[in-house]
Parts: structure tokens; sequence; C-alpha cells
């Protein structure tokens, strides 16, 4: 086999939302495979903390605050990487929120806001960077959609309903800009260990497992929550000229609950 068809040398790469969490672990994994990182917080505070914690992996990433729901903020940030850095080739739209409310106590302002981080963000970001990539002859964009890209659960609508809209707007990206030699794909992860699920996995007062974490482990074949270095192979995979042909996906890195119906009591 061509080790190189997995290598990203050269590649500039853009990961909204990674100075920790899930964002993190696919910067770094893309960050081994030879790209240049790239990423953006809202806040400078998370963008020094997230510079220091690549660099003690002996990462040199380029760190930039930027609301990424922001067009005006998107576009300025583009331009000033392709000055500073150069034209970004591949793009991963991880930066997410999660309310939990139940649907009918929600209120519209809440409902907008997580439309606005996880759905309308990544079409500002893919947006303003897709231009350059058909320029420079392609490019590859991964969208971080979620098991709710499939399937509902109770207080969690907005969300569902922005990571089904995403499942889509990246099937319509590789549909509008296939032409281009630009890739666009998904990973929906399963349920992964991060601060965003770290309310779900408190232990009880009592010292047992939260009830929603013996929940996800009946779901898991695998029988674990993930953790985020598992999104770092899949993530280079669809980075890489190994998934040169491959379109429209939606890659569920789940430990294989959307195969599963559920350990019987
Ligand atoms: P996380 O720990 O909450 O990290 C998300 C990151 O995005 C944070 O650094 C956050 O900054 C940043 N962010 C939020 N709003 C932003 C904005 N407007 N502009 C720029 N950055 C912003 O989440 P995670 O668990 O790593 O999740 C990463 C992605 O994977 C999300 O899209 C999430 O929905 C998705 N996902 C997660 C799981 C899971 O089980 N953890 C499963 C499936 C999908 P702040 O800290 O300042 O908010
Ligand atoms: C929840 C979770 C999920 C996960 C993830 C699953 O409350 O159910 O936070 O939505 O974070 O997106 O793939």
């Amino acid at each position: 086999m061509n080790e190189n068809l997995f290598r990203l040398d050269g590649k500039v790469a853009l990961v909204t939302g990674a100075s920790y969490g899930i964002g993190f672990a696919i910067a770094t994994a893309m960050a081994e495979a030879g790209a240049t990182i790239v990423f953006n917080d809202i806040k400078q505070e998370l963008v020094d903390k997230g510079i220091a914690a690549y660099a003690e992996q002996g990462i040199k990433a380029h760190g930039y605050v930027c609301d990424v729901t922001d067009e005006d903020a998107v576009n300025a940030l583009v331009a000033k990487i392709e000055a500073e850095v150069g034209v970004i080739d591949i793009l991963v739209n991880n930066a997410g929120i999660i309310k939990r409310i139940p649907m009918v106590e929600m209120s519209a302002k809440d409902f907008r806001q997580v439309i606005d981080v996880d759905l309308n963000a990544p079409f500002i970001v893919s947006k303003a960077v897709i231009p350059a990539m058909i320029k420079k002859g392609g490019g590859k964009i991964i969208n971080i959609c979620s098991m709710m890209s499939e399937l509902g659960r109770e207080t969690v609508s907005a969300y569902a309903a922005a990571k089904g809209g995403l499942k889509m707007l990246t099937r319509n990206i590789a549909s509008e800009y296939g032409q281009y030699n630009i890739q666009c794909n998904g990973i929906g992860p399963g349920y992964i260990a991060t601060p965003q699920t770290a309310p779900l996995q408190e232990p009880q007062p009592d010292g047992s497992k939260h009830p929603f974490d013996q929940f996800i482990l009946a779901k898991t074949p695998a029988n674990r929550w993930g953790d985020p270095a598992d999104l770092g192979g899949p993530a280079v995979f669809l980075a890489s000229p190994a998934s040169d042909f491959v379109n429209g996906h939606i890659l569920y890195v789940d430990g294989g609950i959307l195969a599963y119906i559920g350990k019987q009591p």
C-alpha cells in the first residue's frame, strides 16, 4: 500500500473550535500526518490554552479568535490565514454547542442560537473557503455531525435539527462542488467523553454511575464511551488523498450504536 495516500504534508488544515475536545484530537492527528494546523475559538484565553496544549504535543499550531457565527469575522479570519499561513486545503467544521431543554420549554432564541452555531456557521465557514479551494484545484471539507443527524431523543430538538441539517448541507456541498475536486464528507461521532458530554457522565451523589452513562453503555456494542482520539484516523482518512472519490458520505464513528437495538434488559 502507498502510505503517502494518508499523508497531509504541505496541507493547511483549519479546524474550528479546536482548543480542546474532539477538534483538538482531530487537529493533532492531522498534524501527525503532516498538516499545518490552524484553529480558532471564541475567547483569547481558550486560544492561548489551545496553543500551549498543541505545543505540549510538539505541534506549532496557529490560533485565532473568531466566532464562527459572525460572517464578517469569518471572512476576515480566512483572509488572514491565507496571508499568514496559506490557502486552506482542509476545513473541519467542528465548533458546536448543545442546549438540553425539553422542546416545549425551549425559547425560540435558544433554538436559533444552536442552529446558528451548529448549522449556519458551517455554511458560513465553508462558503468562505470554497472559492480559494476551487482556484487551487481542490480541497476537503469535513463536517462534524452526530448520532442526532439520524436519531432523536428527549431535550435535544435544536441540536438534532441542526445536525440533521448539517448532514444535508454536507451532501449538498458535495453535489455542488464535487466538480471542482472538493470532497465534503461528515463524521458522526457517537458518545464521546468531552466537556460537552461531561454532565451526562457525572457520578451520582451515592457514587453510582449516572443513569445516562449506563444507558449509553447498553446502547454501544463497544461497551464504552468514545475517546476524542477515536476520531483522529477517520478524520485523516477524509482529509487525505485516500478519500479522493469519497464524497457526500457521513462516516459514523460510534462504536456500533447505529447498528444496534441495544442490550436486552
Ligand atoms: P466541546 O468540548 O464543547 O468543544 C466545542 C468547541 O467549540 C469549544 O472549544 C467551544 O468553545 C467551541 N465553540 C462553540 N461555539 C463557538 C463559536 N461560535 N465560535 C467558535 N468556537 C465555538 O465539544 P466537543 O464534544 O469536542 O464537540 C465538538 C463537535 O463534535 C461539536 O460540533 C459537537 O456537536 C460534535 N459532537 C460531539 C459529540 C460528543 O459526544 N462529545 C458527539 C457527536 C458530535 P467554548 O468552550 O468557548 O464554548
Ligand atoms: C446528548 C449528547 C449528544 C452527543 C452527540 C451524539 O445530549 O444526547 O450530547 O447529542 O453529544 O452529538 O452523537
